[in-house]
């Protein structure tokens, strides 16, 4: 008998790959996908046939818990989320519901439909908020202390602690994976690192061929910094917490911490250019040796309260589950940057 997976937010980066995992894994693989006015399936067009997909939203709990109860899944992988950081500041009730009451839901129709099935929790390294005070030297742990600094942190704060709350009060199998920033080539187009590859891939293309009417990137916060890993390494993260015996919850992250301007300097590199920084403030600017200015700040960008700095310590994935990142920021740069060169249009 083949296990059964459901996955929420299969369409989405880390739904794609760790669906593709499972097929290998020889797993029946069935997803939720919300109904849209436009194709919302690219990341998994091409493993279309070897999938089971449902229409629904975890804002739904009545779809949620029928879906549930007829696929009757041994493993639920609860991925859906508003992830955004800065839109949560946008959309801060949407986002509480899709991200704090959608697990709910997901808990809730479990409970009584399948109380065995195992669950995955997506939770994540802005729980901690990069406060600083609250960091230790080697990086966040599951006991560091949390303060989230963004509506997506606290609405995740509430998904772990009602997920330990099922753990402890109904003896259910569910994990947290505490995961620091991942990324690929599959990386919604709006996160800074996508949105830097993507963007310095059109700038090479113009400048290859002699034109410098490229559109400029604009960024916000250059100083921040993010422990970046490779999302494939973390989908296999996940499935590891799966198949323990015992539910807990992991920090997933590679234990290296970088800036958003060492993330552009080494993807310049990657393009065969030199980035120096002149100004300050708003008025940074990227600029490339031959004088031409490729990056600009734009406030727009900033966030209400920023995470400024998040390392993770995930000693206890590496003794517990065996896991250990094999993709560190240099290559995730590198193979962001090839992917996004080859493919820009
Ligand atoms: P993503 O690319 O933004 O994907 C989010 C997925 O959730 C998409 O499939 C999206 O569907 C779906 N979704 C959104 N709202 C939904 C709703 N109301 N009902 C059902 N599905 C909904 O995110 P990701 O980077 O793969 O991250 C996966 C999960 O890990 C998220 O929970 C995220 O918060 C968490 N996380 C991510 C990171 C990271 O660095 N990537 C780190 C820690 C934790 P559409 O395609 O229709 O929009
Ligand atoms: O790429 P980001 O938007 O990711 P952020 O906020 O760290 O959140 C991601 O990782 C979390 C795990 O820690 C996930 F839970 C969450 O779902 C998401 O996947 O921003 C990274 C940093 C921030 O400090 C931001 O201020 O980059 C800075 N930044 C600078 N300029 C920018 C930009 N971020 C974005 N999105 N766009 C910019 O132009």
């Amino acid at each position: 008998m083949h296990k059964k997976a459901l996955i929420t937010g299969i369409t989405g980066m880390d739904g794609s790959h760790l669906a593709e995992l499972l097929i290998e894994k020889g797993y029946e693989v069935h997803g939720v996908i919300r109904r849209t006015s436009t194709f919302n399936t690219d990341r998994i067009d091409h493993i279309f046939d070897k999938i089971k997909l449902h229409y629904g939203d975890v804002t739904d709990p009545l779809v949620i818990s029928n879906l549930i109860s007829q696929i009757q899944p041994d493993e639920v992988y609860n991925l859906a989320a508003q992830s955004h950081v800065k839109v949560s500041f946008e959309i801060p009730y949407y986002t509480a519901l899709v991200d704090g009451l959608g697990t709910l839901a997901i808990l809730e129709a479990v409970k009584n439909h399948c109380p065995n099935a195992k669950i995955y929790q997506a939770s994540t390294s802005e729980l901690y908020g990069g406060m600083g005070y609250n960091m230790p030297e080697t990086g966040y742990t599951e006991t560091s202390f949390m303060h989230p600094r963004s509506p997506y942190g606290v609405a995740k704060l509430y998904g772990l602690w009602i997920t330990k709350n099922y753990r402890e009060s109904y003896g259910m199998h569910i994990s947290n994976g505490i995961l620091f920033n991942h990324e690929g080539e599959r990386r919604g187009e709006t996160f800074v690192t996508r949105k830097i590859t993507m963007a310095l891939a059109k700038i090479k293309k113009y400048l290859d061929s002699n034109n410098l009417d490229f559109p400029v990137l604009k960024l916000g916060n250059l100083y921040s910094k993010r422990d970046w890993g490779y999302a494939k390494d973390y989908v296999e993260g996940m499935w590891l917490m799966l198949q323990q015996e015992k539910p807990d919850d992991y920090v997933l992250s590679t234990g290296e911490t970088h800036s958003i301007k060492e993330f552009v300097e080494l993807a310049c590199k990657e393009c065969g250019w030199n980035i120096n920084w002149v100004g300050s403030g708003v008025n940074e600017k990227g600029v490339l040796d031959n004088g031409i200015t490729i990056i600009e700040v734009d406030e727009k960008y900033y966030r209400p309260a920023e995470v400024e700095i998040l390392l993770g310590d995930s000693t206890k994935a590496k003794e517990v589950l065996g896991w250990i990142p094999k993709v560190k920021f240099s290559e995730l740069v590198k193979i962001m940057m090839k992917h996004d060169i080859k493919n820009i249009k």
